[in-house]
């Protein structure tokens, strides 16, 4: 049986850490689809179709992952899409309590689908969007964090010369 994993998040903006979990799932994983669900409490720092087009960048050497965007529940979408594999990438220990917290609830609402956990890589430990945000926000180099194209596309958001 062909597997397919999604990959769900805000992926505001992708990160080097995000893009080391989806070149993983592609190895174990027959399909992987990356999906930004939209949340409407959120007020992301990058459209939806902006997102959509950078991962779509990041991943074009990945054939077997796809890029797409749901609004609603990820259940729902996985549903859709026939896959049985939830991807979530682990970082530290508090992510693990909501990650645990969220693989159980989905696992209420659709009682076939696995959430599959990658730990980060240990030199991914400490990455997260919001901290590239925050940097490159007081004009510092994020190029070491995320794929050049997005590092790019921040510091324009910030109106901040490339460092
Ligand atoms: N190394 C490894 N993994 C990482 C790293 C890193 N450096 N950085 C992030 N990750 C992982 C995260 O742990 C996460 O697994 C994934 O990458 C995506 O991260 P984010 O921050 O972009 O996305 P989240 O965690 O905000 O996404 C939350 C969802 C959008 C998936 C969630 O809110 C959701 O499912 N919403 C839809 C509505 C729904 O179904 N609600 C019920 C959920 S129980």
């Amino acid at each position: 049986l062909p597997l397919t994993a999604i990959y769900p998040g805000s992926f505001d903006p992708i990160t080097l850490g995000h893009l080391d979990i989806i070149e993983r799932g592609s190895r174990l994983f027959h399909h992987v689809i990356v999906v930004i669900m939209i949340n409407p409490n959120k007020k992301p720092l990058f459209s939806v179709a902006k997102r959509m087009s950078q991962i779509q960048q990041a991943t074009e050497h990945l054939l077997n992952v796809k890029v797409d965007s749901f609004d609603g529940l990820t259940v729902h979408y996985a549903k859709m899409q026939g896959a049985q594999v939830l991807l979530r990438g682990l970082r530290v220990v508090s992510d693990f309590e909501k990650e645990l917290q969220m693989a159980h609830t989905n696992k209420t609402l659709l009682e076939e689908i696995e959430t599959v956990f990658l730990a980060t890589s240990t030199e991914y430990g400490f990455l997260s969007s919001s901290l590239v945000k925050e940097i490159a926000q007081f004009g510092a180099s994020v190029d070491h964090l995320v794929p050049h194209h997005v590092a790019l596309d921040i510091y324009q958001c910030y109106n901040k010369t490339p460092p």
